[in-house]
């Protein structure tokens, strides 16, 4: 039983006794008035009575016995005024009877009236213990679903805490695999770099190609070429011009061109570099930067040929430093090919 079903019998107990208490108290009352009264009654009509029977007696012997016997009233009075007095305490008594019973009935109608009140409050206590029976049965039911609720909120937490066990795992397996991808990754950039070279280093292996780190060098030598035409021969072979774009590859392509070029050559060989689109500007065909901006490798005061001179060669009577010439010079040339790894 829940305490509010426990205060509401509470309740309604202790009313039923001071509902019961009271009724009992009223009962008694209305019996010992009641009884008083017809006690009173009964006592005055004894009275009443025997004064009556006296008076008959009286009145009986008045006219024989009046002198002989002694009169129970005075002799003063006459039989005429023992009636007048006997009609008055007739009208006293029938009076005090109807008194008596309208006061009787006054305290049944209040009684029944108070009883009926009681019944009246009876019946709303009913009322609200019915009241109060629906409102247990609210809470009860309220609190069978709030204990179902709590039951599916521990399932959903219990299930919520596996469900990111799971998720954890998979991200951890997922972040294991990510690894594992960048390594595979990792090794597929490494071998392609490996194969490019090794593929380089067989085009190198070409007729008359030489690598040096990571370029395919090839010397035209056998037909000598103006610049333009050494330039389209390079394409030709998928290269273009060499570029020389440190110390070490120039002393590489010098020591290259003095051993792939005869030693009578005046002029030796063309690289990619150019002032054929603006005096003075030099830019290596290939990658289109400015020569000044990389390396460069000219005599004291070369480059002079202002715009007579706009190709760029090395020159072995210069100890192949680097020179600029006339583009229409028939020269050996020297095509590149980057190795890309
Ligand atoms: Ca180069
Ligand atoms: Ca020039
Ligand atoms: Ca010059």
């Amino acid at each position: 039983m829940t305490k509010l079903s426990l205060l509401k019998y509470q309740f309604v107990f202790c009313m039923q006794i001071v509902f019961c208490s009271k009724l009992s108290r009223l009962e008694k009352r209305v019996d010992i008035m009641e009884q008083k009264m017809l006690n009173d009654a009964m006592a005055f009509r004894a009275d009443i009575y025997d004064i009556f029977e006296k008076l008959d007696n009286v009145l009986k012997n008045s006219s024989l016995n009046y002198i002989e016997n002694k009169p129970i009233v005075s002799s003063k009075c006459d039989a005429s005024e023992i009636e007048n007095v006997l009609l008055l305490v007739k009208k006293a008594v029938n009076e005090e009877k109807i008194n008596t019973r309208k006061v009787i009935n006054e305290l049944r109608t209040e009684f029944h009236r108070k009883i009926e009140r009681q019944m009246n409050q009876t019946k709303e206590t009913d009322i609200l213990f019915d009241k109060l029976s629906l409102v247990e049965e609210q809470i009860n039911s309220t609190a069978r679903e709030t204990l179902q609720n709590e039951e599916n909120i521990h399932d959903m937490r219990v299930t919520h805490n596996e469900l990111n066990n799971d998720i954890q795992s998979l991200i951890k397996l997922e972040e294991r695999n990510e690894d594992k991808a960048k390594d595979v990754d990792e090794n597929i950039k490494r071998l392609n770099k490996r194969y490019a070279f090794l593929s380089a280093r067989i085009d190198c292996n070409g007729k008359s190609w030489h690598s040096f780190e990571k370029s395919c060098y090839y010397v035209g030598n056998e037909v000598l070429l103006t610049w333009i035409q050494a330039n389209e021969k390079c394409k030709l072979l998928n290269a273009t011009l060499a570029e020389v774009e440190t110390e070490e590859e120039n002393a590489y392509l010098v020591e290259l061109a003095a051993k792939m070029t005869p030693a009578d050559q005046l002029y030796d060989v063309y690289i990619g570099g150019s002032d054929l689109k603006s005096e003075g500007e030099w830019i290596w065909e290939g990658s289109k930067r400015r020569i000044f901006d990389v390396f460069n490798n000219f005599k004291g005061n070369e480059p002079n040929g202002n715009r007579r001179e706009n190709c760029l060669h090395l020159i072995r009577k210069y100890s192949w430093n680097w020179n600029d010439i006339s583009c229409e010079t028939k020269l050996s040339y020297i095509c590149e090919k980057t190795l890309n790894y």
